[in-house]
C-alpha cells in the first residue's frame, strides 16, 4: 500500500514523486508499505498550510479545542486494538507493550480535554492602587514537531495534542521507522474534527525535512525527541532562527538495588526495565548497580530470568521480546557488545544475534549482561539502545550515587531500599530529570513531566502542566483603573 503526506487538507505525493519502504522489523520480508520520501519543498508547502490556518485555529476558544482532543481520546480507545497491532508490526514491541503505547495516547488525549478547561492563567496584585495584573497563554505559531519510532502512538500524541490544544497550528514530521502508526494518528485528529491546515503529516528523512523545519521562519517552535547528535544539530540551526527549541534526547538510566531492598521487587524491576522494549527506550534500564552484600546472589537471579525471557514475533502474545528496530540498529548494538568485551566486562549471557525458527527473517537480539563493568568503559556511559545491560559492585550507597552520576545522561533513575533515609538521600543527590524509588526506570505517566538533565535535554518538560509552558507564550497584561497616570517604581 502506498501512503501520503497530509498538506493542506489533502492527502498527497511529495512533489518530486520519491518513496521509501517500511518493513517490518520481526519479518524483513514483510512490506508496511511505501510513503513519500518528502524534500524541502514539500515542507514549504507543509508550513505554509499551518500559516494560513493559525489565523482562525487559535481562536476557537480553548474548551472548544479540548473536545475535538477529548474525542481523539474517545477514537483511539474504540481502536486500541487494532492501532497497537498496527505498531507491533510496524516496530516490532508486543502487544503488551504497543496496547500500553495506545493507552498513553489517549491519557494525553484526555488530559488536554481537562486542560482545555482549566487553561490557566494568573492575577497578581500590583504594586499601585486601582491597578490590575494579570497574565494570559498564549499560542506561538506553527509548531514543527519531529517523533521518534519507539513509541510511535504516546511521543506523536504528546506533542501533536499540546500543540493543538494551545492553539498552534502543526507540521508533524514521524520517523521513517514508524510512518504508519503516525498517518493513522492524523486520520483520527482528522475523523475528530481537527479542521484543514491545522495538523500536516509530512514523511522523509531528518536530514532534509527535519532540516527544512528548524530553519524555515514561519516555524515558531521545534519540539524533538530522539539523539544528542541530533539535538545539538537542531539546537544549533533552529537557535539561529531564534526558534523555541524543546529537546528530549536519550539516556544510560540505572537502578540501584541496596543491601536491604525487597530483591523480588527489584528483580522484576530489572528485567521490565532492561529488556521491555527490547530495551529501545529513552528511560530503559541500562545499568543495574548493586551493593556489595547481594551482588552476586541478585546476579544469579537476574541472569536466571533473563535466560527465560520469550523471544519472538510481538504478535504472538506469549513473547515478552521483540525484535530490534533495524539491521543498522542490531549492529551498533552487536559493536557495543564486542566494545565491552575487549575493554575487560564479563559478558554472562547473551551477546548473540537471536535466530531460532521464524526469528531468522528478523532484526532478533538475545538479553545481554555484562558484569564486573567499571564506571568509565564506553558500556557504562553510553547509550546503546538495546537488551543489553551493564552491572556495576558497589560499596555501598555514596558509590553507588557517584557510578549513577557518572554519565552526560540524566533521564531517569532508580533506587530499591527499605530505608527511607537512604531513599530520600538518593533522591536529593541523583542528577536526573525522573526518580523511581522501588519501581524501575520506565513507566513514566502521561500528567506528569517527563525529561532529564545534563545532555538528555535542553531544560524543557514535555507530559504534564509543564508541556504548555513549552507550547505557550506569556502575554502580561497591566489593567489601570485609576484614570491618570501612574509611574511604576517612580509613584508610592
Ligand atoms: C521513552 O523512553 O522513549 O516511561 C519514552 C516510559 C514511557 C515513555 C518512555 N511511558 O517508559
Amino acid at each position: 500500500m502506498d501512503y501520503k503526506n497530509f498538506i493542506g487538507g489533502k492527502w498527497v505525493e511529495a512533489i518530486s514523486g520519491k518513496r521509501f519502504t517500511k518493513i517490518n522489523p520481526a519479518n524483513k520480508e514483510e512490506i508496511i508499505g511505501t510513503f513519500p520520501y518528502s524534500g524541502k519543498e514539500d515542507v514549504d508547502k507543509a508550513v505554509e498550510s499551518a500559516k494560513k490556518a493559525f489565523g482562525s485555529w487559535s481562536k476557537v476558544p480553548v474548551p472548544k479545542r479540548g473536545e475535538i482532543l477529548g474525542k481523539v481520546g474517545d477514537i483511539l480507545s474504540k481502536r486500541k486494538k487494532e492501532l497497537a497491532e498496527i505498531e507491533t508490526r510496524e516496530m516490532g514491541k508486543v502487544l503488551k507493550e504497543t496496547e500500553g503505547d495506545v493507552q498513553e495516547g489517549i491519557d494525553t488525549a484526555y488530559y488536554a480535554f481537562g486542560e482545555g478547561r482549566r487553561f490557566f492563567g494568573e492575577t497578581v496584585a500590583s504594586e499601585l492602587r486601582n491597578k490590575v495584573c494579570l497574565t494570559f497563554k498564549r499560542p506561538i505559531g506553527v509548531a514543527g514537531l519531529i517523533a521518534p519510532w519507539n513509541f510511535p502512538m504516546a511521543i506523536p500524541c504528546w506533542k501533536v495534542i499540546p500543540a493543538l490544544l494551545s492553539g498552534n497550528t502543526v507540521v508533524f514530521k514521524p520517523s521513517r521507522e514508524a510512518p504508519f502508526t503516525s498517518t493513522k494518528l492524523v486520520e483520527i485528529l482528522i475523523e475528530a474534527g481537527v479542521p484543514d491546515n491545522v495538523i500536516n503529516l509530512i514523511h522523509g528523512p531528518g536530514t532534509v525535512v527535519g532540516e527544512a523545519m528548524c530553519t524555515h521562519p514561519d516555524v515558531g517552535i521545534i519540539s524533538f525527541t530522539g539523539s544528542v547528535e541530533t539535538g545539538r544539530r537542531i539546537s544549533e540551526i533552529a537557535g539561529k532562527g531564534l526558534k523555541r527549541v524543546s529537546l528530549e534526547l536519550g539516556g544510560k538510566n540505572g537502578q540501584i538495588v541496596l543491601n536491604d531492598a525487597n530483591l523480588d521487587l527489584a528483580l522484576e524491576g530489572v528485567v521490565w526495565g532492561a529488556f521491555g522494549t527490547t530495551g529501545q527506550r529513552c528511560t530503559a534500564t541500562s545499568r543495574l548497580i548493586l551493593e556489595k552484600g547481594i551482588h552476586d546472589k541478585f546476579i544469579d537471579r537476574v541472569v536466571d530470568r533473563a535466560k527465560k525471557i520469550k523471544i519472538g514475533n510481538g504478535l504472538d502474545k506469549s513473547n515478552e521480546m521483540g525484535p530490534l528496530i533495524s539491521e543498522k540498529q542490531r549492529e551498533k548494538v552487536h559493536k557495543y557488545v564486542e566494545i565491552g568485551e575487549k575493554e575487560g566486562a564479563n559478558l554472562v549471557i547473551g551477546g548473540n544475534f537471536y535466530t531460532e525458527g521464524e526469528c531468522n527473517k528478523g532484526f532478533f537480539y538475545e538479553p545481554t549482561i555484562f558484569t564486573n563493568v567499571s564506571p568509565r568503559m564506553r558500556i557504562a556511559v553510553e547509550e546503546i539502545f538495546g537488551p543489553v545491560l551493564s552491572v556495576f559492585k558497589v560499596n555501598d550507597l555514596d558509590e553507588a550515587i557517584d557510578v549513577i552520576n557518572g554519565t552526560n545522561y540524566g533521564l531517569s533513575s532508580s533506587i530499591y531500599t527499605q530505608d527511607v533515609n537512604k531513599a530520600l538521600t538518593a533522591i536529593d543527590t541523583i542528577e536526573a530529570g525522573i526518580t523511581y524509588v522501588n519501581g524501575p526506570t520506565i513507566g513514566a505517566e502521561c500528567h506528569l513531566p517527563f525529561g532529564g538533565v545534563k545532555n538528555t535535554g535542553n531544560g524543557h518538560r514535555e507530559g504534564g502542566w509543564t508541556v504548555y509552558d513549552i507550547f505557550t507564550e506569556i502575554q502580561t497584561v497591566y489593567i489601570d483603573y485609576s484614570g491618570k497616570l501612574q509611574r511604576a517604581q517612580i509613584d508610592a
